[in-house]
């Protein structure tokens, strides 16, 4: 689906920056922006290209707002309809969906994401959501002398790229606020637990490059699935925008992506099976048991491996499967029965699902999208932190 994706604050726009990286190339990406008070933060950005960035609120001077969400909010308030604007020539108009991506216990970013969200649904037909990276409890303890001190100190003091995290005593707060902002404004918000996805010992700071890379290509699989623009591909049920909202709704509930890849032959690197024995169609070229196990394997993963937020007990009320890879291997057997397979492991009534044929591609792979599910740990523990 044509996507339009906005990084918001430090956090957004390294996580934009890393879309841009790696799938800057590809269709889905309609369009692309990071915006925020910091200069110095949009100017460290790579792959993000000059016009597309956007420092606003001269009130801040060009600096952060150190976690300050009030005065982020009315920055955010003050200059939602000109954020709007600056996206104006990558025609906004014609994106299936918005996702803005957001820190969700910094300032600047926190603090615009909502008014932007209220903006663009204003302005536009196409669903708003929102990734909002949890903060993890270590930014906001009581004791700076905290895991991370540890952690660097073990390590022989900060490095370059490692050291300690920034201190963001009202982290947990932000982050609490602004999910309950983001779900007035948004259709629905994708959490993404930092804290899960560190390693022991490991800060924030150490981990982000990993952390930036699992957001952007899970944020790339669930819309950009689909999207490979072979028409002679075109399976059965594509997925499209409708489906992903469909899965998640529209009042703001939380969603969850699970996703696993499997690497497979591509056909026409002439397969271990065939020299053609069925002719040139490149179907043939693939075993039928290795393609139904591919298909099972990745999808069990997907289902079952490391959720951008933990799921508890794996239920949700709707459940949206995305099976893709190269067509010869998307075994419509086998990718039927994970589809009965899932509606027993989530409790979901029924599974929606959709084809993601990638006629070049070298893997297959799955998205398991989970849609009303009891509140996660970690986001009840930020909820309590306002309680
Ligand atoms: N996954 C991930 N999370 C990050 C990253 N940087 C920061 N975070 C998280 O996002 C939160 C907000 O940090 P920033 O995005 O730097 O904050 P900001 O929006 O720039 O806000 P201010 O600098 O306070 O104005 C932090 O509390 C972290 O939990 C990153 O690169 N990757
Ligand atoms: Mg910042």
């Amino acid at each position: 689906m044509r996507l339009h994706v906005i990084g918001l604050g430090g956090a957004g726009g390294r996580i934009v920056d890393r879309l841009a990286a790696d799938h800057g190339h590809e269709r889905f990406l309609h369009g692309i922006n990071a915006f925020d008070t910091d200069a110095a933060a949009l100017d460290a950005l790579r792959s993000v290209d000059e016009s597309r960035r956007y420092r606003f609120g001269d009130a801040a001077d060009g600096s952060g707002l150190d976690g300050d969400l009030h005065a982020a909010r009315r920055l955010g308030d003050a200059h939602a309809s000109e954020l709007g604007r600056a996206m104006d020539d990558e025609t906004p108009s014609a994106a299936e969906a918005f996702v803005l991506v957001v820190g969700l216990g910094g300032g600047a970013g926190a603090g615009a994401a909502p008014a932007l969200a209220e903006e663009l649904s204003r302005l536009y037909d196409a669903p708003v959501y929102a990734v909002g990276l949890l903060p993890t409890p270590a930014e906001s303890a009581e004791s700076p002398e905290s895991t991370a001190d540890e952690a660097d100190s073990a390590r022989g003091g900060a490095s370059e790229s490692g050291g300690r995290d920034p201190r963001r005593p009202l982290a947990e707060k932000n982050a609490a606020r602004t999910l309950d902002a983001l779900s007035d404004s948004c259709s629905a918000v994708f959490p993404f637990d930092n804290d899960a996805w560190l390693r022991p010992g490991e800060t924030l700071r150490d981990a982000r490059g990993r952390l930036n890379e699992v957001v952007a290509e899970r944020v790339a699989a669930l819309f950009g699935a689909g999207d490979s623009g072979e028409a002679e591909s075109t399976p059965q049920q594509v997925l499209d925008a409708s489906d992903i909202a469909r899965a998640v709704g529209d009042d703001g509930e939380i969603a969850a992506v699970g996703h696993a890849t499997q690497a497979v032959d591509p056909p026409e690197s002439g397969s271990r099976f065939g020299l053609g024995l069925f002719g040139s169609d490149e179907s043939a070229a693939v075993d039928a048991s290795a393609a139904v196990s591919a298909i099972e394997t990745t999808i069990r993963k997907a289902a079952r491996g490391k959720s951008t937020v933990e799921v508890p007990d794996g239920r949700a009320d709707r459940t949206l499967l995305v099976v893709g890879g190269p067509p010869a291997w998307l075994n419509r057997q086998a990718i039927a029965d994970g589809r009965r397979w899932l509606a027993d492991e989530t409790g979901s009534g029924a599974i929606l699902s959709g084809d993601a044929p990638e006629p070049d591609g070298e893997a297959v792979f799955a998205v398991v999208l989970r849609s009303g599910i009891d509140e996660p740990a970690r986001i009840r523990e930020l909820r309590e932190s306002i309680a």
